[in-house]
Order: C-alpha cells, then structure tokens, then sequence
C-alpha cells in the first residue's frame, strides 16, 4: 500500500518535472526554427534594417529593397561572402549563411550603407 502510494507520487513528481523540462525544451526549440524565417532585412530610406542581424547558422537571409532607389547587398569581406546585383524597387537578394562569423556589408552605390550578418 504505503509503497504504491510513494511510486504514484514519485510518478507524479517526475512527470510533473519532465513536463516542465518539456516545455522549456520546445519553446526552445521553436524560438531556434522559427528564426530562419524572419531572417529578413529591408532596405528602406538608404538604411538596413535591422542593420546587425543574428541568424543561426544555415539561416538565408533576404534583403528586399523598399526604396523607390536602387541599392545593392556587398559584403565587405576579401574575398567577398556575397554580392548582389543591384537591386530595384521591391527586388530581393538572398544568401544562405553556411558558416558562423560576422559579415559585415554595404551598398556599393551608397558606400555609407552598412550592416551585418552575424551568424552563430
Ligand atoms: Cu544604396
């Protein structure tokens, strides 16, 4: 009797622990897939925004143009990560970061434009 009560509440207590680790466990995990998806950056006003992004690494991030001028996505690394094409009003240019690092990126019209990826 006493040690079937004392099972059930173990049973209890661990579930109730397992659950909560659980949950911590998915919203973790959600919070890390769903990252890749907002991976977005606008370019609006000779502005990148957000202008220091975080993605994971394997993230694509793309830049759409929102200015009514052309723009274009260079990375300033040597040699370069990325280089778009020049980009007009609504165009997109997306990279897919394979590697972790920091890089760093302008405009090649606009060479004040700066932002960067940083990839963890
Ligand atoms: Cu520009």
């Amino acid at each position: 009797m006493r040690r079937s009560v004392f099972i059930a509440g173990l049973a209890a207590t661990l579930s109730l622990g397992m659950g909560a680790l659980g949950v911590g466990q998915k919203s973790f995990d959600a919070s890390a897939q769903q990252k890749p998806e907002t991976t977005e950056v606008k370019i609006d006003n000779f502005t990148f925004g957000p202008a220091a992004l975080t993605v994971p690494v394997g993230a694509t991030v793309t830049w759409t143009n929102k200015d009514d001028i052309p723009h274009t996505v260079v990375s300033t690394d040597d040699p370069k990560a990325f280089k778009s094409k020049v980009l007009d009003t609504d165009e997109k240019f997306s990279f897919t970061f394979s590697k972790a690092g920091t890089y760093p990126y302008f405009c090649s019209i606009h060479p004040k434009m700066t932002g960067k990826v940083i990839v963890q």
